[in-house]
């Protein structure tokens, strides 16, 4: 296909749709499109230096006037004079609040002279589609987009339903770089951590919200490493992050359980765990799954959201019902206390990540959805 030139806006900070957006950048640069990403700062995962990538800065004044800062509309202006001053065929937003709505106006700026896609990513839907002061600013966000895509089928089918918007929702489904697992040596990375041979690793990577239900993770590890010897790593920090530190101590973990905050080296990490459990209430993908999936670690996860499209019950990991951090448990030692069946779910884990959700794959269905955006009346 023609290069294109295309900018993209998501949330900046630490989080699953800053890293599908900024990973799916990178690949489209390598692919030889001239991406303009339009942040309030440098994408937290844009560590690559690439001649097709250009990062412009939303600077938001303070102005004593505003009681609150216009980011909103000061990302709509930078938006518009991004796209004039290099051309850009299209915009790729993440969230409809406030980036498709912005796009919007961006737009309005350029007299249509743009095409916007707008990729949801749940927050936004599962919270704030419940609140009924910003319904009607995402399904503008939504209607007024070219092109909508979410992340699972789940949340497809939840936006539908949820906002009444008779936009088509595509799904097209989050993703991980073959390239990015490639030489971990799991089995150094366990030693230097100390990890004994007989030792089992459960792994835990995520914000730390109230919604991933850290809490009956640590129940659930309870209740495993009163069976096998074994550790719990969390990566990932969060408002919840101090709550479940104590709650740690309180249950008498403190020597088996480590919070390593954020960190870079995710697959690294991830890798040295025998299983990941992601149990929360709300999850529209559950990207952190897939991650750890991609390095082989078998998932038992929650029964909702986008997490069922990601495991495959029996095959790649478990899926459990929600808040029964016994089950979770009861799971785990299913897996970890068969040698063989682990092993089968590593392979498969590892095989599913790449196969279905890799980028080879992924990031050309995004090019194919441009293509037919751009021959859009
Ligand atoms: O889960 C969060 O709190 C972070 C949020 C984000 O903006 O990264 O995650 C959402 O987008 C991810 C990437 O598409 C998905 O993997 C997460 O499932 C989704 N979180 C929720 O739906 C709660």
């Amino acid at each position: 296909m023609e290069p294109l030139k295309i900018g993209i806006t998501c949330y900046p900070s630490v989080g699953g749709s800053g890293v599908v957006a900024t990973e799916l950048g990178i690949s489209l640069a390598e692919r030889g499109h001239e991406i303009h990403f339009i942040t309030s700062s440098l994408p937290f995962r844009l560590q690559e230096v690439h001649p097709n990538i250009f990062f412009h800065e939303v600077v938001v004044n303070q102005y004593q006037v505003f009681r609150y800062p216009p980011y909103d509309l000061t990302l709509a202006s930078k938006m518009a004079e991004v796209a004039k001053k290099h051309e850009l065929d299209l915009l790729h937003v993440h969230y409809a609040v406030p980036h498709a709505v912005s796009a919007a106006l961006a737009k309005d700026m350029l007299k249509g002279d743009i095409k916007v896609m707008t990729t949801l990513h749940g927050t936004d839907i599962t919270v704030l589609g419940e609140d009924p002061s910003l319904a009607n600013i995402i399904q503008l966000g939504i209607e007024r987009s070219d092109c909508v895509t979410a992340v699972s089928k789940f949340l497809s089918k939840q936006t539908k339903e949820q906002l009444d918007v008779t936009k088509e929702i595509e799904t097209v489904y989050n993703f991980v770089d073959e390239k990015e697992i490639q030489d971990i040596d799991r089995q150094s990375i366990r030693q230097k951590f100390g990890i004994q041979q007989d030792e089992k690793v459960i792994v835990h990577m995520s914000n730390f919200r109230g919604v991933k239900r850290v809490e009956d993770v640590i129940r659930a590890f309870q209740i495993v490493q009163g069976h096998i010897p074994s550790r719990l790593y969390f990566i990932g920090d969060g408002p919840e992050r101090n709550t479940m530190e104590k709650l740690v101590q309180q249950l008498g973990l403190s020597e088996r359980v480590f919070f390593l905050g954020n960190q870079m080296q995710v697959f690294q990490l991830l890798s040295m765990g025998d299983v990941k459990m992601l149990l929360s209430e709300k999850e529209s993908f559950g990207l952190a799954a897939l991650e750890a999936m991609a390095v082989g670690v078998p998932v038992v996860g929650s029964n909702i959201g986008g997490i069922q499209e990601v495991i495959e019950d029996g095959v790649t990991g478990r899926v459990v019902p929600v808040y029964d951090y016994e089950k979770a448990a009861e799971a785990t030692l299913d897996i970890l206390l068969d040698a063989s069946v682990h092993e089968q779910y590593r392979e498969q884990s590892q095989h599913r990540a790449l196969k279905r959700f890799g980028k080879q794959s992924i990031v050309p269905e995004y090019e194919r959805l441009y293509e037919r955006m751009l021959h859009l009346p």
